[in-house]
């Protein structure tokens, strides 16, 4: 892109990996796809280093993947605005920051980027400004629908997940990868990204007496403690690999990898379970089905959230695909309205299970739909569209 603008991206980790998760993809994807100049400050750099693990926590400012990451911290003397700011998730702009943004010539276009959600009212909010005197910050909304700003999407990464579907070598390599023999055609690959939940050991229970033997992959997290108790805590050990069996299910503890690499589990997987926000993303772009644990907030909008959500993805599906989809995620996420949890999780997935068709083909065109809307194109042509208002304005008067 001509005259890619000098960019900043601010940080503020909070708890877990999604705050810092999608400001380095969006980092990397502008410095790389669009020959940004870009900044990334982040107040966490072990958070950080868990998704880049060739990053250094000791050093405040270091390069990786084009991009110069600096650690947040309290003083930001003698520091130069960027020509296009972005704050993450409203993290509060350091003061000194927010006077050298004022003190520029040309004023830089500031936004902050929310919180994804399918809910129908950010389409009215999205890219309002919202006066800071003497600055003006805009919201802007990622999201599902044309009128939001879109999702994080790689240009290369549909291109790339088709390679991998289709390609049972790159398949085994990945296996291999992963010191695990590659699954038989009868194996149900279900990866589990979550965190803490009731649910699990009558899911569980439910793989481990089912008919169709299951092969569960866990990354490193808030639920291993629960996997680890449901198999009694014993080491599970074999040839370097963290394994464990019982009945049909056998679940493989891996590893938190890189950023790029969780993509490829999310691929070679025929159901993810995934949280938060970044990952649920992937898994959309997975093409698969997959179980959403929305991250819980203290005032019970993530209900509301997750709703919005299943409405607007179970639109064009039929009626036993929708309902089978709201009662798994609807247990998976605590809301299984008192009733019995072992007999509603066995419903559930065994619903699931004779829908999996209809639901794997609207993953795929599902994908397909959202990835004509894409967040890094759409932050961009926002900055230049601020630029044109601007100049406008200053002509006119
Ligand atoms: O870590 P999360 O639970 O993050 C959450 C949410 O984003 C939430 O909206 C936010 O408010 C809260 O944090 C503070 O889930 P999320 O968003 O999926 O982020 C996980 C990141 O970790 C994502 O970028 C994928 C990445 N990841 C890896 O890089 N390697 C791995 O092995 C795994 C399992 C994940």
């Amino acid at each position: 892109m001509n005259n890619s603008p000098r960019c900043d991206i601010f940080c503020n980790v909070i708890d877990n990996y999604g705050d810092v998760g999608v400001s380095w993809r969006l980092a990397r994807q502008l410095a790389n796809e669009f020959s940004c100049k870009v900044r990334l400050w982040v107040d966490d750099l072990q958070s950080f280093v868990k998704l880049c693990p060739e990053a250094d926590v000791k050093l405040t400012v270091q390069r990786n993947r084009g991009v110069e990451i600096h650690l947040w911290c309290d003083t930001f003397e003698g520091v130069c605005a960027a020509d296009f700011v972005i704050e993450a998730f409203a993290c509060n702009m350091p003061d000194v920051y927010l006077a050298a943004m004022a003190a520029r010539d040309k004023e830089p276009v500031w936004v902050n980027l929310e919180y994804l959600s399918a809910e129908a009212w950010i389409e009215g909010c999205h890219k309002l400004p919202s006066p800071k005197p003497p600055l003006t910050r805009y919201f802007f909304f990622p999201g599902f629908t044309r009128r939001t700003g879109g999702l994080l999407l790689e240009h290369d990464l549909l291109a790339r997940r088709d390679e991998f579907q289709s390609d049972t070598v790159q398949q085994a390599n990945y296996w291999k990868s992963l010191g695990i023999k590659t699954p038989d055609a009868r194996t149900l690959k279900i990866s589990m990204f979550a965190y803490e939940n009731e649910a699990l050991s009558a899911l569980f229970d439910v793989w481990v007496h089912g008919c169709q033997p299951i092969l569960c992959l866990v990354p490193e997290g808030r639920i291993l403690p629960q996997v680890l108790h449901y198999f009694g805590n014993c080491t599970g050990l074999s040839s370097g690999v963290r394994h464990y069996l019982r009945g049909n299910l056998e679940v493989v503890v891996l590893s938190f990898v890189e950023q790029e690499r969780y993509d490829e589990l999310l691929w070679a997987c025929d159901i993810n379970f995934v949280r938060g926000e970044d990952s649920c993303v992937r898994a959309q772009w997975a093409g698969k089905p997959f179980v959403w644990q929305i991250y819980p907030q203290h005032d019970a909008v993530h209900r509301d959230k997750l709703q919005a959500f299943l409405d607007l993805y179970g639109r064009r599906l039929s009626l036993p695909v929708v309902q089978a989809m709201h009662d798994l995620w609807r247990i998976w996420n605590g809301e299984s309205g008192g009733a019995n949890v072992e007999s509603s999780v066995c419903t559930a997935w065994l619903s699931t299970l004779t829908v999996r068709e209809e639901w794997n083909e609207h993953a795929t065109s599902w994908a397909l739909e959202l990835s004509k809307n894409t967040l890094a194109l759409n932050l961009l042509d926002f900055f230049q569209e601020i630029g044109r208002i601007r100049a406008f304005e200053i002509e006119e008067q």
